[in-house]
């Protein structure tokens, strides 16, 4: 098929998923045109039947907020035409589906463009429901032809809060796991624990500094701080104030996750909410025990006890008894990294979701 995915193109999960999902339906051998206003960080355009087709936001005196959502849509339509497009695979509701909307209008008289609109957290739980945006929200979410979730309880929050009747379908986050995978380590002279984000308030990056100032109390061990955003500066300032900055690095935005994520033990994940939790799953997928939160689908990815550990938001000791139980009891931590990476490869690998999409698609595009 030919197939227009839009997305956020920054770091962010919807994005990496997006940009995952477009490259592995390219090697199915689908022909899959990128449109967005920057090239996806994760984007490899090397790949054969990938194209990008970059937005231009042109700018007036007379805008003061610049209109990208008409740009995209235009673009769309543009595309469509000249690549013939089956579908339209919109990630992250706001402003992308109403982009959608537009462009299936707007190429009505010549062709069939139906769109596809995947949710993924914060377009549902934080921004949707901003009285500014959620007529809006639900609108795009009605209009298209068809609706996916990241996980069940984005699906049922999804109905509760926007009322909403037509069929949602759950399709889960996934992971490549031959490339995710752990890897020998060169020989460590300190645990190492990792947080993965975009550091906006809604992950909690300031309690991980919080878990570490705690469980070096009574071991010795090391964070890496992968990302950044919003909370980056409180966080190293904590850090900083709580004088463990020599065991909390800052690495800022990293490419090679897969690289990195196999240095590590354990993954904090201490999120207020999160519909799924992709870097827990790309954690677990190279064996790295995730010490998380309870909170929206992580407990569809993460059985606690068995391949992670999910605690209470915001209960930073209850989390730091969980690493210094991992940190201390090797064969807990090693049975745990089993379990973790066969979570992984037997639930959410590539070839398991991916084909998933593609009956999607084809029963939206039929
Ligand atoms: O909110 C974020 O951290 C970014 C956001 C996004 O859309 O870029 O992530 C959401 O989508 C990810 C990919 O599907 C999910 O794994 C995250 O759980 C979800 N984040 C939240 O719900 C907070």
């Amino acid at each position: 098929m030919k197939i227009g995915i839009t997305c956020y193109p920054t770091y962010g999960g919807s994005g990496i998923v997006a940009t995952e999902l477009g490259m592995e339906l390219a090697l199915r051998g689908h022909e899959i045109h990128f449109i967005s206003y920057a090239h996806p960080i994760r984007l490899r355009t090397n790949l054969d039947r990938v194209h990008y087709h970059e937005v231009d936001v042109t700018n007036y005196p007379l805008f003061a907020y610049p209109p990208y959502c008409l740009a995209l849509a235009a673009r769309m339509a543009d595309v469509a035409a000249t690549y013939d497009l089956d579908v339209l695979h919109v990630h992250y509701a706001i402003p992308h589906s109403i982009s959608a909307l537009l462009a299936r209008q707007m190429t009505a008289a010549t062709r069939r463009l139906p769109f596809i609109t995947t949710l993924h957290g914060t377009d549902i739980t934080l921004v949707g429901v901003e009285p500014s945006y959620f007529e809006i929200t639900k609108f795009s979410i009605e209009s298209s032809d068809g609706v996916t979730t990241v996980s069940d309880y984005l699906n049922v929050r999804t109905r509760e809060v926007f009322g909403v009747q037509k069929p949602i379908e759950t399709i889960h986050n996934f992971v490549n796991c031959d490339l995710y995978k752990p890897a020998p380590r060169p020989h460590a002279d300190r645990p190492r624990l990792v947080h993965i984000s975009n550091f906006r308030p809604v992950k909690r990056p300031l309690d991980c500094v919080r878990i570490l100032h705690r469980v070096l109390h009574e071991q010795d061990v090391e964070l890496w701080m992968v990302g950044d955003g919003p909370e980056r500066g409180p966080a190293e300032r904590l850090a900083h104030d709580l004088k463990i900055g020599s065991h909390c690095r800052f690495l800022g935005k990293q490419d090679r996750i897969d690289e990195l994520l196999p240095q590590t033990d354990i993954l904090l994940l201490p999120s207020e909410h999160e519909a799924f939790g992709l870097a827990a799953l790309e954690a677990m997928a190279c064996g790295v025990v995730p010490v998380a939160t309870q909170t929206g689908g992580v407990g569809e990815l993460v059985s606690n006890g068995l391949d992670g550990f999910l605690e209470p938001v915001g209960d930073v000791e209850a989390q730091a008894a969980r690493v210094l139980d991992l940190l201390s009891r090797q064969t807990l931590r090693a049975r745990m990294s089993r379990a973790a990476r066969d979570t992984a490869r037997a639930r959410f690998c590539t070839n398991l979701i991916i084909p998933r999409y593609e009956k999607f698609y084809t029963d939206v595009a039929r």
